[in-house]
């Protein structure tokens, strides 16, 4: 038995400017400082690393209504989309190091650009799928999934440096894991649309391992698509990861965020991911932040291949007294 060879293409995206906190942007460098690339190539996955993207500073970026920089947002975003693509061209399952969530918006374009349609699974305690005009708080971290729908096209107006960007997912083939605080807005949106939620109380009445096997029994219904995950690491428990800008209580325990990744792994169908919200500058001690970057860690481990079960060489010999 051999493992499936597996590659990471990683891209960091260091940038914040979907929310208000500073620090997000050094999610990346404290990742990659905290091992995973070696981590990654000891599990017997190949890593290339594309480096850091450098977004480019935009001037008069004011308010358009409610949202804000959308601007900077727009083009970090379409920056973004490009690298994705190039690391799926080079034959890479693509790694997106953020930053905030709005870097979703270029990862799965990028991702779906150079693949077709795509699944969506969406892991995180916010649904972030409010338009410009329903956002509460202008942050486009909380909007992300509104510009790639098809469905919601006609709600969401184009905003400066954003018209480059192409609705290129179904509803349908959105799954969210690990919802605990939605907005009005888009509880409203998802009912709407009929997008399967797994909220954290079904977490809770099913069980993780059911809550997997019926998202995939879900998205694999009629054809098997590439999945792009898309990981908040405010799913999971603040007691485990602190370190993030909208922390909420009652999250997803170690296990059952590390579960989900396993699970994703094993369909062999897992073409991009990002794990994104990982705020150093929020952890309130240094154990704090190690945690959090330690189980963003662990959960990309799972996505390529660990089992918590353990391993042993093909041609292990047990030794003879
Ligand atoms: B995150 C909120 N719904 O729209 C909004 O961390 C929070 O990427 C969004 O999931 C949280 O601002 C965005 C209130
Ligand atoms: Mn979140
Ligand atoms: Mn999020
Ligand atoms: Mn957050």
């Amino acid at each position: 038995l051999h493992q499936q060879v597996r590659s990471a293409g990683i891209i960091g995206a260091p940038f914040s400017k979907g929310q208000p906190r500073a620090g997000v942007e050094t999610g990346p460098d404290q990742i990659r400082a905290a091992g995973l690339l070696h981590r990654l190539q000891e599990q017997g996955c190949a890593v290339k690393d594309y480096g850091n993207l450098v977004f480019e500073d935009v001037v008069g970026d004011h308010p358009v209504g409610r949202v804000k920089r959308a601007r900077a947002v727009g083009s970090a975003n379409q920056r973004l989309s490009e690298a994705v693509q190039a690391a799926k061209k080079d034959g890479h399952t693509s790694v997106m190091l953020g930053g905030d969530h709005s870097l979703a918006i270029g990862s799965i374009h990028g991702h779906s650009a150079a693949v077709g349609e795509l699944s969506v699974v969406w892991v995180d305690a916010h649904a972030d799928i409010n338009t410009p005009l329903t956002t509460p708080t202008g942050n486009i971290h909380g909007q992300s999934m509104s510009y790639v729908l098809h469905e919601l096209r006609s709600k969401v107006p184009v905003l400066p440096n954003f018209s480059w960007i192409k609705p290129c997912v179904s509803a349908k083939d959105l799954v969210y894991i690990g919802l605990r605080e939605v907005d009005p807005g888009e509880h409203y949106i998802l009912k709407l649309l009929g997008v399967k939620v797994f909220s954290i109380s079904q977490v809770d009445q099913l069980g993780v391992g059911r809550v997997m096997e019926e998202t995939c029994d879900y998205l694999f219904a009629k054809v098997k698509k590439p999945i792009h995950l898309s990981y908040d690491i405010d799913a999971i428990d603040p007691s485990v990861t602190p370190a993030t800008g909208t922390p909420v209580v009652g999250g997803l325990t170690y296990r059952e965020g590390v579960y989900i990744t396993e699970y994703i792994c094993q369909t062999g169908l897992l073409s991009a991911v990002d794990m994104v919200e990982v705020n150093p500058l929020r952890g309130q001690t240094e154990q704090q932040v190690q945690s959090t970057v330690n189980t963003a860690i662990d959960l990309l481990l799972g996505c390529f291949g660990r089992v918590r079960e353990g391993y042993h060489p093909s041609d292990y010999h047990l030794p003879e007294p």
